[in-house]
């Protein structure tokens, strides 16, 4: 790996691309995670690196619903591995979710490499679902539309971090509840789910680690759907909008002033 000094100015976002550089030689990264981490990157530059109040309120709600529902999902991919592992391990653990690899570039080996890793920060051997692949997303062509019946299938409730847009719909066509974490707050995947969390991987499962230890009001009930169908998701990612472009703005004042 490339020496980085850690008085760099970008040394943390810079040792973040040599991770994911990393992880895709090892082959738990797809080729095309590279690029997704690029526009991701981007995005979270103008939001400022940090959780935005909006999104801060998403993970909060989307915490109390994951914890609250019978059957919650954290879905993983390479790029999320490799960016959160011990994260997903532990908000999986609190809010009493299952944990299923499902791959957009699938193949065996990388399915395989990723459940070792999450295993690797605390997982339980054979509780990570995915290899199995014995139900169908209806009407997902694409490989992403391999899942487990046990886990996806049958799923009230499923976290979908750095997702493409086509799965998000199909599995809201299956009725789920779907809650993702995608730092683009234009993309089909956050305007088509019921609660979009627009902050970085890590980040936002951080936040959630937190609420969901401090959240001990136990279960609400029949009720957690109650809360998501009062989310207003797309005047939520409406807010998320305007505080970039008011970044914008202020950025370009700064610029001027110079
Ligand atoms: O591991 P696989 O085979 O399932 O492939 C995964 C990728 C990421 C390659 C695949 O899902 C893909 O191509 O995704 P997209 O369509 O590029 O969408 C990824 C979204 O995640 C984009 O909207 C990015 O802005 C966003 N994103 C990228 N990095 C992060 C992120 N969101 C939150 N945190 C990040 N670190």
């Amino acid at each position: 790996m490339t020496d980085i000094p850690e008085n760099h100015p970008r040394y943390r976002s810079l040792v973040t691309r040599e991770r994911i550089v990393q992880g895709m030689r090892d082959g738990i990264v797809a080729e095309a995670g590279l690029i997704a981490h690029g526009r991701g990157e981007a995005l979270d530059y103008l939001m400022g690196e940090r959780t935005l109040p909006e999104a801060r309120k998403a993970e909060e709600i989307a915490v109390r619903v994951m914890k609250s529902a019978d059957r919650s999902v954290i879905s993983v991919n390479g790029n999320t591995v490799i960016l959160a592992a011990r994260e997903i391990v532990e908000l999986a653990e609190l809010t009493e979710s299952v944990i299923e690899v499902n791959l957009f570039h699938r193949t065996p080996e990388r399915i395989s490499r990723i459940t070792s890793v999450l295993e690797k920060v605390g997982a339980a051997e054979g509780v990570v679902l995915g290899a199995e692949a014995d139900a169908r997303i209806p009407g997902l062509d694409s490989e992403r539309g391999k899942c487990s019946a046990a886990g996806i299938g049958n799923a009230e409730v499923i976290l979908v971090p750095l997702e493409d847009g086509d799965r998000a719909e199909a599995l809201k066509r299956m009725g789920k509840i779907v809650i993702c974490i995608d730092l683009n707050p234009l993309s089909r995947t956050s305007r088509t789910s019921d609660i979009a969390i627009a902050d970085e991987v890590g980040r936002a499962l951080r936040n959630m680690i937190v609420f969901a230890r401090e959240n001990d009001a136990g279960t609400l009930g029949t009720d957690w759907r109650k809360l998501v169908e009062d989310f207003d998701n797309q005047a939520h990612l409406d807010g998320i909008l305007n505080r970039i472009a008011d970044r914008l703005v202020g950025l370009r004042s700064e610029l001027d002033g110079q």
